[in-house]
């Protein structure tokens, strides 16, 4: 059989999350139409009868920021190049050939793992840029056009990837999807409704960490987080007035578990300012 790690390489908010999570048919890394949404390195499973592909989902990389979340993110991609077997460097024709796409061209020129160019929003009318990135294909083992919200051309692009692949003994045993615990997840899926809730740059200053999950004899869960901002100001803009704004982030939330795990969820959210969590990026 054959398996092997292929990560997803690019510059933000091109689609590597969405397309993650359409390959691997359910929601394991959160996705939002801001940069710099993905933070950590998430695995994704395929198993078929050729073998297991494991997809390693990875932060955007960035040239222009000089903070150190940017510099954190940066890092924790090039980290996610150690041990790879192929990489997809995906890419967004809507938007010119960045100083980031040139980067990362730079990083993988420099290694001789096979390399996939993938050009994804395909189901967009306007791809203005589109012929640019098909002149990079010549640089690749194979490129391909797709789109990770419609689904359209990712067997194909499973298929490539089987070609490229290593022989190798099974990774994950069959049937796990993730490297993910539902500690990690449930606090990735209150980040996200944050994120898609709330303006510019206060996104970037919070985390979200679960406190207890525990499972009720009813059948129920019951789910307490906290969620960490650095400056007091934006604690009262995740609170909103009188408590509208953090209520209807619980809400989208809880109705994502509830349609997750099939089970009836009760979430209590509680707005902190801790300024030392943002030490973890330096
Ligand atoms: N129309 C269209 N939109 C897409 C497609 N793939 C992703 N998007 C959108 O692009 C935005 C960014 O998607 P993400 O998957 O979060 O992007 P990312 O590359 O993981 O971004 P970072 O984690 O910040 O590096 C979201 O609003 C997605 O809905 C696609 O194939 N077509
Ligand atoms: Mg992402």
């Amino acid at each position: 059989m054959k398996a092997g790690f292929v990560t997803l390489f690019g510059r933000s908010n091109v689609g590597k999350s969405t397309l993650l999570n359409s390959i691997v048919g359910t929601k394991l890394a959160i996705t939002s139409p801001k940069p710099q949404t993905t933070r950590h390195q998430i695995q994704g499973v395929i198993h078929d009868d050729r073998g297991q592909i494991v997809f390693v989902d990875t932060p955007g990389i960035f040239t222009t920021s000089k903070s150190n979340l940017a510099k954190y993110l940066n890092k924790a991609a090039e980290n996610a190049l150690n041990g790879v077997d192929v990489i997809l460097h995906v890419v967004d024709p809507t938007r010119s050939i960045g100083p980031e796409d040139k980067k990362i061209m730079s990083t993988i020129a420099n290694t001789k793992l096979p390399k996939i160019l993938v050009i994804n929003k395909m189901d967009l009318h306007s791809t203005p840029h589109l012929a640019s990135f098909r002149a990079m294909a010549e640089d690749y083992n194979f490129a391909i056009e797709l789109s990770a919200k419609t689904g359209q051309h990712g067997k194909s692009l499973i298929n490539a990837i089987f070609d490229l692949l290593p022989e190798s003994e099974a990774l994950y045993e069959y049937g796990q999807l993730t490297n993910l615990d539902n500690n990690f997840w449930f606090a990735e899926l209150i980040r996200e409704k944050l994120f898609l809730r709330l303006r510019e740059e206060v996104p970037y200053s919070i985390n979200v960490k679960i406190d207890e999950i525990t499972e009720r004899p009813d059948g129920s869960m019951y789910v307490s987080a906290k969620v960490i901002t650095n400056v007091e100001r934006y604690k009262s803009m995740i609170i909103g007035l009188g408590g509208r704004g953090i209520r209807e982030i619980g809400q989208s939330a809880r109705k994502e578990l509830e349609g997750v795990t099939g089970k009836k969820m009760y979430l209590d959210l509680q707005v902190i300012v801790d300024e030392r969590w943002t030490e973890e990026f330096k």
